[in-house]
């Protein structure tokens, strides 16, 4: 019961926010060299949270120069047993604070405190516990000579789930031994900042963890930097691309975790009363704002109508608005320009003739909104069934044979997550085998484990995270 934590933590009260947070650089907090400051505010009801600094070149520079000495100090020299002893401590540190960084993280992300109370805090410690148990073991991993680490991680990270994602860049690189720069999404800052107190409070050693806060500037002043070893970017594939690009030829090892489409098929065996639960949660959870989200349903035909009638009196169901309240299941969309880009795509469905449906469901007034949202006759062609959408948006396709389910699965640019519900075992392993998607759930949907590694396939972006895979990424081996 490692992972289970404190009473349910809907107040508000539970946060004490700064009024401005400073970069933390060499174990301290200090502001940008320039003085620039950027507004973080809650999505829910556009109200001001707090001020972060814009790290320009030299904070980078000074992040890297940190990084670099402990690398190369204390860190560097450290044994596994000692470092797995910190990543243990703020594990700890992580698990007592969930409360205070379940509430933070909702304000400033949008998203409901049943999810991060019961799904990203839990995991943040677990990915944590699991990759702290792996450090010691890494001094005498196989017969040969003990794995080296890379050097400085340039970890750059998304808007949707803060935390958990520095927790997928922070505890493997730790564990294997670097040092790292991070820069958390321009949105969602605040428990990045709250993460280097626990740093702090954990005693690690300056240099070690460094926090540079900044939107897309900051990271591509981070990624380019000549003192990083190894990047790492959870985001766009438009920025995963460039990424790609600006590291090319530099020696630079990098890893990319972009974005999904992923199919969520349901075959006419399935229990479907399951197989509704794991479409809701497939692109409802965190108001789709998840890579891979099931944002596809490819449903066999015999059983279309049925299972639409079922998600619909579902949808009907689920609460939409106050984020913080515990009863809520759908939260704020996470910025203007998100809200913006669903949209536009909604829209261009409806111009390419599909039709949409969405349940009666006020929206409130102030704040970033998007009912939950079901587009039916759409085509492969249609661009709701192409492009990644990263909100409360679920395409349905319909399908005749497995061999259809499988080639409209694989008919997109993407191939990071896919979910196959039937009762038959060997359907399911049938479909599962011929599936390019780095992730494939069976009867079930959108579940995580540390020690399973998730990446992608084709424009999803390549290696691993999670598991021995994950820590390959900061790992070389000796001759
Ligand atoms: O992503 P960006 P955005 C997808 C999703 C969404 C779309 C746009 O479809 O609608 O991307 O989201 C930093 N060099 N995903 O604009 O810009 C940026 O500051 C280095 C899927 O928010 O990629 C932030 O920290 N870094 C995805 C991070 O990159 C740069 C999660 C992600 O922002 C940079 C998020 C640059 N040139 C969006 N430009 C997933 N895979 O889960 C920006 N950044």
């Amino acid at each position: 019961r490692i992972f289970e934590y404190a009473p349910a933590p809907e107040s508000r009260s539970v946060v004490r926010l700064r009024t401005a947070y400073e970069l933390f650089i060499d174990g301290e907090f200090t502001p940008a060299e320039s003085g620039e400051r950027m507004d973080t505010l809650n999505p829910a009801d556009e109200e001001h949270l707090a001020q972060v600094s814009v790290a320009g070149d030299p904070d980078v520079d000074r992040a890297v120069a940190a990084a670099r000495r402990a690398f190369e100090g204390v860190w560097g020299a450290m044994p596994g047993a000692e470092r797995g002893k910190y990543l243990f401590r703020i594990a700890r540190i992580l698990q007592e604070r969930a409360r205070e960084l379940a509430v933070l993280e909702t304000l400033d992300n949008g998203k409901p405190i049943k999810e991060t109370r019961d799904v990203d805090l839990p995991l943040v410690a677990a990915y944590f516990f699991y990759h702290a148990g792996w450090a010691d073991k890494l001094d005498y991993a196989g017969m040969g000579p003990a794995p080296r680490p890379v050097g400085v991680a340039a970890q750059v990270i998304p808007w949707n789930f803060p935390l958990l994602m520095l927790a997928w860049k922070i505890a493997p690189a730790l564990a294997a031994g670097n040092t790292v720069v991070l820069k958390p999404a321009e949105t969602t800052p605040l428990s990045a900042l709250v993460f280097a107190e626990i740093c702090q409070e954990a005693g690690l050693p300056p240099g070690v963890v460094n926090i540079v806060t900044g939107a897309g500037g900051t990271g591509r002043a981070l990624v380019g930097h000549p003192g990083a070893d190894k990047v790492a970017f959870t985001g766009s594939t438009a920025v995963g691309r460039e990424i790609a690009r600006s590291v090319a030829g530099t020696g630079k090892r990098l890893t990319l975790e972009l974005g999904g489409k992923g199919a969520n098929i349901v075959y006419d065996d399935a229990a479907l009363d399951q197989a509704v639960e794991g479409i809701v949660s497939g692109i409802f959870f965190n108001q789709g704002h998840v890579c891979c989200a099931g944002s596809r349903l490819l449903v066999q035909e015999s059983v279309a109508e049925e299972v639409l009638e079922r998600l619909r009196a579902r949808i009907e169901r689920l609460r939409l608005g106050d984020p913080l309240d515990k009863n809520t299941d759908i939260g704020a969309i996470n910025s203007a320009e998100q809200l913006e880009r669903i949209r536009d795509l909604v829209r261009a469905g409806a111009e390419e003739g599909a039709e949409s449906w969405s349940p009666q469901c006020p929206l409130p007034e102030k704040g970033y909104w998007f009912a939950p949202t079901v587009f039916t006759g759409v085509t492969q062609a249609h661009r709701v069934a192409r492009e990644e959408i990263f909100g409360p948006v679920l395409s349905v396709l319909t399908f005749r044979t497995p061999d259809e389910a499988v080639a409209k699965a694989n008919n997109t640019p993407y191939g990071l997550s896919a979910g196959v519900w039937t009762e038959k075992g060997s359907r399911m392993l049938w479909t599962a085998e011929r599936l390019r998607a780095g992730v494939i759930w069976s009867n079930t949907f959108n579940k995580f484990d540390p020690a399973s590694p998730f990446g992608g396939y084709k424009e999803s972006g390549y290696g691993r995270e999670g598991g021995r895979h994950g820590l390959e990424a900061y790992l070389v081996h000796a001759a």
